[in-house]
C-alpha cells in the first residue's frame, strides 16, 4: 500500500514537473503541442500516414529527428520516420533531386530553379503523397520546418503547393557576446557560448539554438562582439569555434567572427596593422588559411572599424575600402565574405552625426571587392525607437548593402517591455528610397535585385542569452522570430508573422489570438509614444540606456541628449533641413522634398528633421506642446491598459508564462509613466506651458527623475 502511494506520488510529481518544464519558454515556437481539434488531428494522421525522409547526410538525420519529435507531439502518438519507402507512405522528404519519384517530372526543373535553399512542397496526386523536396538537404530542412509550421498553426494541407526561396543569401544573427560571457546590450542572462568548456562540451542549447534558427531560415551567426577581442582569432579559440561550427553545420548555420583590426599587432606581434603592408597582408592570409583548415565552411568576418574607439585602417591613413578589401582578398579563395560596418562617426567632426556614415562611405561606392558587404543600421543614428531609413540605402548601387537591425531591445525597453519589433523592421524595409524611381524600397535595395549582386543580406543583433526562455521577455522571442522570417522574405507582413508566432508559441485558440495580436501590433507605436514621439531620438539615460535621460549633457556632444533634441525656449527638434544641417540632402529628391518641408514632413519624424516652435499648429489642430503631451499620455495610457487586457487571457494559456508576462506588463506600465513624466517635466522647462489639465499630473518633480541613479543595469560592463 505504502509503495503504491509512493509510486502514485512520483507519477503525479513527475507529471507536474514535466508540465512546468514544458512551458518555461525554452521550446520557443517549436513546442509541437497536440493539435487540439480532434477531427483535424485525425485528418492530418490519415493524410500523413507513414513518413519517409530520404538521404543519409547529417542534415537528413536531423530532419528525421525533427519530424519524429514534431509529429509525435502534434498527432499525440508515436510516429516512426523511415529512410526508405514504406507502403502507404503519405509524406516524403527528398533531400536532393536524384530520387526516382521526382526524376523526369516537371517538378524536377522547378526544384532545381529554387536553388540550394529553396524548396517545393506539393500534394502529388500522381504519387498520392505530400512531397517536401529540395535540391539540397538544407533546403529540405527548411521545407520541413515550413510544413511543420502549417500543422502547428492548424492549416489545411490537402492540395497544398508551396514554392519558396529566400530573398537574401546571408541571414545572420550578430551576437554582441564577449569571451567572458557578458553580453553587450544583452538582457537575457549571459552568453550561450560556453568558451571555457568548448571544444569538448557541446551544450544541448547549441543544438536547440540551431533548430530554432533553421526553422526561420537563419543561416549564419557571428558569435563575437563587434567591439572585438583579438583573442578569438588565436588557435586556442579557433579550435573551440570549430567544435561549435560542427554542431551547427547540420542545420545550415555557418559561423562568422568579428575581426579586430589591430589583431596582427595584439596577437600577431607585428609592429603595425596597416592594411597595405606586406607583413600584415600575410598575417591575415595565414590566419584565414588556418581558420579554413579547421572550419572549411567558415562564413567570414564582421568588422567595426574606426568607430567608437575601435581600431581601423584610418589609424594608418588608409580608407575603409583598403581595410575591407585586404580582408576580402584573404577570404575570397574560400568563399568567405567581409561585412564592414557603416556605423562610423567621429567626435572630431563637428558635423551632424546623422550625416557622417553617408559622407564616409558613399564616395567609396565601387571601390569594394565583390565579397564585401557594407552593413548599414536601419537608421542614420543608432537603433532608436523610430528613425527614418538610412540614406545610404540606394546611394551605393555598386556595393551590396547588408541591413543591420537590432533585435535586442537596447533602446526599446530592454527585456521588460513587450514591444513587437516587426512593424519597425517593416517600416524601414518598405520605405521608398526612390533610388531607381518610385517603388525602390529599402527591401529591394538590400535583396540585391536591382544590380544583380551576388550576395545580399540581413543581420540582426541577437537578444539571446542563458535565460531559460532564451530572450528574457517571453514576447522578445517574437522579435528573434520576426527577424528571421523577414530576412527570408521581406514581403511578409507584421500581422502574418505575429499570427503564426502566437499560434506556435502559445495556442491556436482564436480568443487568445484576437486579444493578444492587436497588443503586439500596436506595441511599437505605443513605445514610441511613451519614449520618443514625433521624431525625438537619443534621449535615453547615459551608458546603460535604460530609462529616460533628456537632460544628459557633458562629454562628447554626440553622446548627449541635448545634442539631439535641441529644446530651447523657441521650440524643439534637430534642424536637419536644407537651412539646417542639410542631412536631408543625402536622400533622393522625392524623399528630400518631403522631409525638408515642414508641412509635408511626416509628423512622426517632425522633430528628427526640424526645429519646431512650441506653438506650431499640428495636423490635429493641437499646438506642438499639447501634441507632445498627447503622445506621451496616450502611450503611457496604452501601456497601463495592457495588464488588464492580458488578464482576459488567463486560463487560455499555461499559468507559468501567463504570470511571467503579467508581471512584466506591470513593470512596463510603470516605466511608461516614468518616461512620460520625466520627459514632459524636462521639456516643460523650455515650453513653459502647462500639461493640459485633463491629464493626471506628474506626482514628482523633475529633480526626482534626474537624481535617479542605477548601478548594474544589464548590458554594460560596470
Ligand atoms: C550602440 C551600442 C553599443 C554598440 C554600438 C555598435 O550602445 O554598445 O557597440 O551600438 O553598434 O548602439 O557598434
Amino acid at each position: 500500500m505504502k509503495i503504491q502511494k509512493l509510486l502514485l506520488t512520483i507519477v503525479l510529481l513527475s507529471f507536474i514537473l514535466t508540465k512546468a518544464d514544458a512551458e518555461n519558454g525554452y521550446d520557443l515556437w517549436l513546442r509541437y503541442a497536440p493539435v487540439p481539434d480532434s477531427s483535424l488531428c485525425n485528418d492530418y494522421s490519415k493524410k500523413i500516414g507513414n513518413v519517409v525522409v530520404y538521404g543519409q547526410t547529417e542534415t537528413a538525420l536531423v530532419i528525421r529527428e525533427e519530424m519524429e519529435k514534431a509529429l509525435s507531439g502534434l498527432l499525440n502518438k508515436p510516429v516512426d520516420i523511415s529512410d526508405k519507402e514504406e507502403t502507404n507512405c503519405g509524406l516524403a522528404v527528398y533531400t536532393s533531386v536524384d530520387f526516382p519519384d521526382i526524376n523526369d517530372s516537371e517538378e524536377k526543373m522547378l526544384i532545381e530553379n529554387l536553388g540550394d535553399e529553396g524548396y517545393l512542397i506539393y500534394d502529388s496526386k500522381k504519387l498520392n503523397k505530400i512531397i517536401v523536396a529540395s535540391k539540397s538537404d538544407i533546403g529540405a530542412l527548411y521545407g520541413t520546418f515550413y510544413f511543420l509550421r502549417l500543422l502547428q498553426t492548424n492549416q489545411a494541407i490537402d492540395g497544398i503547393r508551396i514554392e519558396e526561396k529566400p530573398k537574401t543569401t546571408h541571414r545572420l544573427l550578430n551576437h554582441w557576446d564577449n569571451l567572458d560571457r557578458t553580453v553587450e546590450r544583452g538582457y537575457a542572462g549571459f552568453s550561450i557560448w560556453d568558451w571555457h568548456k568548448l571544444p569538448d562540451f557541446i551544450d544541448k542549447r547549441y543544438i536547440d539554438y540551431a533548430r530554432a534558427n533553421a526553422s526561420i531560415g537563419i543561416n549564419g551567426t557571428v558569435v563575437s562582439n563587434v567591439n572585438a577581442n583579438a583573442l578569438i582569432l588565436t588557435t586556442q579559440y579557433l579550435n573551440k569555434l570549430a567544435a561549435l561550427a560542427n554542431a551547427l553545420r547540420p542545420y545550415g548555420i555557418k559561423v562568422y567572427l568579428t575581426a579586430r583590426f589591430s589583431a596582427p599587432v595584439e596577437t600577431g606581434g607585428l609592429p603595425t596593422a596597416d592594411p597595405l603592408t606586406d607583413d600584415v597582408i600575410e598575417w591575415w592570409n595565414a590566419k584565414v588559411k588556418e581558420i579554413y583548415t579547421l572550419i572549411p565552411d567558415f562564413g567570414g568576418f564582421l568588422v567595426k572599424a574606426n568607430s567608437e574607439g575601435q581600431p581601423g585602417p584610418q589609424n594608418y591613413n588608409r580608407t575603409h575600402a583598403d581595410g575591407a578589401n585586404m580582408l576580402a582578398k584573404a577570404l575570397a579563395p574560400f568563399g568567405g565574405v567581409v561585412m564592414w560596418r557603416a556605423f562610423v562617426y567621429d567626435h572630431n567632426v563637428p558635423d551632424d552625426r546623422a550625416k557622417q556614415a553617408y559622407n564616409e562611405f558613399k564616395p567609396l561606392d565601387g571601390d569594394f571587392l565583390e565579397n564585401v558587404f557594407i552593413q548599414v543600421k536601419n537608421g542614420p543614428i543608432d537603433f532608436q525607437p523610430r528613425e527614418p531609413f538610412h540614406p545610404l540605402f540606394g546611394a551605393m548601387p555598386k556595393t551590396p548593402l547588408m541591413m543591420e537591425f537590432q533585435i535586442t531591445q537596447e533602446y526599446t525597453g530592454c527585456a521588460t517591455h513587450l514591444v513587437y519589433l516587426a512593424p519597425m523592421y517593416k517600416e524601414c524595409l518598405d520605405s521608398d528610397t526612390y533610388s531607381k524611381g518610385k517603388g525602390s524600397t529599402v527591401a529591394k535595395v538590400i535583396d540585391g535585385s536591382f544590380e544583380g549582386h551576388k550576395y545580399s543580406g540581413m543581420a540582426g543583433v541577437s537578444n539571446i542569452g542563458t535565460d531559460i526562455n532564451w530572450t528574457g521577455h517571453p514576447f522578445a522571442q517574437a522579435n528573434w522570430y520576426a527577424f528571421g522570417r523577414l530576412a527570408w522574405n521581406t514581403d511578409l507582413t507584421s500581422e502574418q508573422i505575429a499570427d503564426e508566432w502566437l499560434r506556435q508559441t502559445f495556442t491556436n485558440d482564436q480568443n487568445f489570438i484576437d486579444i493578444v495580436k492587436p497588443i503586439m501590433l500596436s506595441s511599437r507605436e505605443m513605445m514610441v509614444d511613451y519614449m520618443t514621439p514625433l521624431g525625438l531620438h537619443h534621449i535615453m539615460a547615459r551608458n546603460h540606456h535604460w530609462g529616460p535621460g533628456p537632460w544628459v549633457t557633458g562629454g562628447r556632444p554626440d553622446w548627449t541628449s541635448v545634442y539631439y533634441h535641441r529644446a530651447d525656449t523657441l521650440g524643439i527638434g534637430f534642424d536637419r533641413s536644407s537651412t539646417g544641417s542639410k542631412a536631408v540632402d543625402q536622400y533622393f529628391p522625392q524623399v528630400k522634398e518631403e522631409f525638408d518641408n515642414l508641412v509635408a514632413c511626416p509628423e512622426e519624424l517632425l522633430l528628427w528633421f526640424h526645429h519646431v516652435p512650441w506653438d506650431y499648429k499640428m495636423r490635429s489642430g493641437n499646438i506642438l506642446w499639447d501634441e507632445l503631451c498627447h503622445h506621451y499620455y496616450s502611450g503611457a495610457a496604452e501601456a497601463n491598459a495592457m495588464p488588464e487586457k492580458w488578464k482576459s487571457v488567463e486560463g487560455l494559456i499555461d499559468e507559468e508564462r501567463y504570470e511571467h508576462v503579467l508581471q512584466l506588463l506591470n513593470i512596463q506600465a510603470k516605466e511608461a509613466v516614468w518616461w512620460r513624466n520625466a520627459c514632459l517635466l524636462y521639456f516643460q522647462q523650455f515650453s513653459k506651458r502647462p500639461i493640459p489639465t485633463k491629464y493626471e499630473q506628474p506626482d514628482k518633480p523633475l529633480e526626482y527623475y534626474q537624481n535617479l541613479n542605477f548601478r548594474y543595469v544589464p548590458g554594460i560592463k560596470n
